[in-house]
């Protein structure tokens, strides 16, 4: 049965990736609406080769016979038009962080946690990019031999920061200054993703400590983390230091890894393989490499985890979600 969807944010990166995404998945649309902010009020988008009007998001957008809802305009957004959707008895997957943490709101990965997607009450959570591509892995090994503690370092795309980040390190190849961002991003590396909070982390870490353990459904993983924003355009890297409760043999973390849906290993260092954000750039799986024990303590390992943020760390995966939706009746 094919569904009436909705788009905020239609104009946006993510917005134009979920009608990509759509498309070549052959999401079952019925008819397609599409929202965004005033400035973007009757532009033009094709879908599937026809053309659609871009509408200004307003209080009564939500009137039209719309079943399923994706958000990708901002948290603000979110938090204002999501309940006026939920309470039309629209489904909402939301890309923003507005209700990731929220108790009564599911946060999903469809490859980790698919059984949340049952008790959800109206909007589902898609996770921050970053957080997404890291609990892929982590999800099999968790089940294998139980995390005690993650350390986290990322390598994050400018694309995370949407256009305005891509136009940062687009102006400073040309030595203009930065808009975006505090610094200068081209040639450079910022220890700064999202805003500081008072203990000296910043929103990004926070989201990735706290978002990790929501989905894997276990507040005793320690976990902490150091998010940079690098200059390159599409792809997010992350290194994952893990310490196991249990023993474990390299050959079963490689067995694992390479069984698990959603994930490509990519590590041949005979060969110099391991993912690089140049070979992500379109593709929706995980890729994992530089698979290796950590000899500083009794049960770790070092990983490499690099994913499309634009599209697993994004689109896709709210994409996906929205198919767990339709395949397990809760829309
Ligand atoms: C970045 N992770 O790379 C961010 C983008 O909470 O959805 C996504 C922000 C979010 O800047």
């Amino acid at each position: 049965e094919k569904l009436n969807v909705g788009i905020v944010g239609a104009t946006g990166m993510v917005g134009r990736n979920f009608l990509r995404i759509m498309e070549e998945r052959n999401f079952p649309v019925k008819n397609l609406y599409l929202f965004a902010s005033s400035k973007s009020n009757g532009k033009k988008i094709v879908f599937k080769k026809e053309e659609y009007k871009v509408e200004e998001l307003t209080e009564n957008s939500f009137d039209k016979p719309i079943d399923l809802l994706l958000f990708s305009a901002g948290g603000n957004i979110s938090k204002k038009f999501a309940p006026i959707a939920k309470k039309k008895g629209i489904t909402v997957v939301d890309n923003s962080s507005a209700w990731r943490m929220d108790r009564e709101v599911p946060l999903v990965v469809p490859e980790v946690n698919p059984q949340d997607i049952e008790w959800h009450n109206g909007i589902i959570a898609n996770p921050n990019c970053s957080t997404i591509q890291s609990v892929v892995p982590l999800k099999p090994l968790h089940e294998a031999f139980k995390i005690k503690r993650v350390i986290f370092s990322t390598y994050q795309a400018v694309s995370g920061s949407g256009v305005a980040g891509m136009e940062d390190l687009d102006n400073g190849l040309k030595y203009l200054d930065p808009k975006n961002y505090p610094h200068p991003i081209a040639f450079n590396c910022l220890p700064h993703i999202d805003e500081f909070t008072d203990n000296g982390y910043t929103k990004e870490e926070i989201k990735m400590i706290e978002e990790t353990k929501k989905i894997l459904n276990d507040q005793n993983i320690r976990i902490t983390s150091t998010t940079v924003r690098v200059p390159v355009y599409f792809g997010h890297c992350v290194s994952a230091n893990i310490e196991f409760e249990n023993n474990f043999e390299l050959e079963n973390v490689y067995d694992i890894l390479r069984n698990y849906k959603g994930i490509v290993v990519f590590d041949d260092i005979q060969k110099n393989n391991y993912p690089m954000p140049i070979n992500v750039k379109g593709k929706d799986e995980v890729y994992v490499g530089r698979i290796r024990r950590d000899f500083s303590v009794k049960n770790g390992i070092n990983i490499w985890i690099v994913a499309d943020n634009t599209r697993k760390g994004a689109a896709t995966n709210t994409i996906q979600i929205a198919e767990l939706l339709i395949n397990k009746n809760k829309i």
